[in-house]
């Protein structure tokens, strides 16, 4: 049995659209956020670093979302609907589907992490220099990294339909937390072809059954 140990909010969407993309029969085990907004500790129970998503398969349990894709893609995916047709979409879905998690998400966290700073509990004096050196983190290291990816991935789209090619993969999978979480912080006016993905994935009857069954993503 294929069970899907999912945090509000969070990356395990992902999971759940490739699960209804597959058409698998599968059941979800929702955890809460702490008031911090971090993992319930229960979740160690399933896997030592007690990160979401985590997918148990009788008594096989996987944690990454990266390795969850490309387990599913390898043992429940005999009509190529999660893996790339041939070599070169390969190329582009390896490429994508490691670029989500080791490039593009770590910008995103970096951002949060920089903008919560000012705001936690220190003395009044001191907010004004955390402040200062927050916004020159985000604005002098993280920014001009988001411009070159997200110009990266304009250009890909501009050619491809899918980040593999011509037709849905895993690699639109990884891709959808981070584009769908920055659509909640940043107008992406000045990049029609990501906008357009993403109305193609919110427009994917297997995306619109995961959302279903596991909430939208709210905001980052
Ligand atoms: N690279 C991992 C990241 C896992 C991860 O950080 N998940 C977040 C949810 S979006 C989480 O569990 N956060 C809660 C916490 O860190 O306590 C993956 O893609 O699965």
């Amino acid at each position: 049995m294929l069970l899907l140990h999912h945090l509000e909010n969070s990356r395990s969407q992902r999971i759940a659209w490739a699960l209804e993309l597959l058409g698998l029969e599968y059941e979800v085990k929702t955890y809460l956020r702490t008031p911090e907004q971090m993992a319930p500790e229960t979740l160690k129970r399933i896997h030592p670093l007690g990160h979401a998503p985590i997918l148990e398969d009788d008594d096989v349990i996987i944690a990454e979302s990266g390795a969850i894709l490309e387990y599913l893609a390898d043992e429940y995916d005999p009509n190529q609907k999660l893996k790339p047709l041939n070599k070169l979409e390969r190329r582009d879905y390896q490429y994508w589907l490691h670029f989500a998690e080791g490039s593009f998400m770590p910008l995103l966290v970096m951002t949060l992490l920089f903008r919560k700073i000012p705001k936690q509990p220190m003395p009044f004096f001191v907010r004004p220099i955390a402040k200062a050196i927050s916004g020159k983190v985000i604005s002098g290291f993280i920014e001009p990294r988001l411009r070159d990816a997200l110009n990266l991935i304009e250009d890909h789209l501009s050619e491809k339909h899918w980040f593999a090619g011509e037709h849905l993969s895993g690699a639109d999978m990884q891709m959808s937390f981070p584009l769908l979480a920055l659509t909640s912080t940043l107008a992406l006016y000045d990049y029609p072809h990501i906008e357009r993905w993403l109305s193609s994935v919110t427009k994917d009857p297997a995306y619109q059954r995961a959302v279903a069954k596991v909430g939208e993503f709210q905001s980052f």
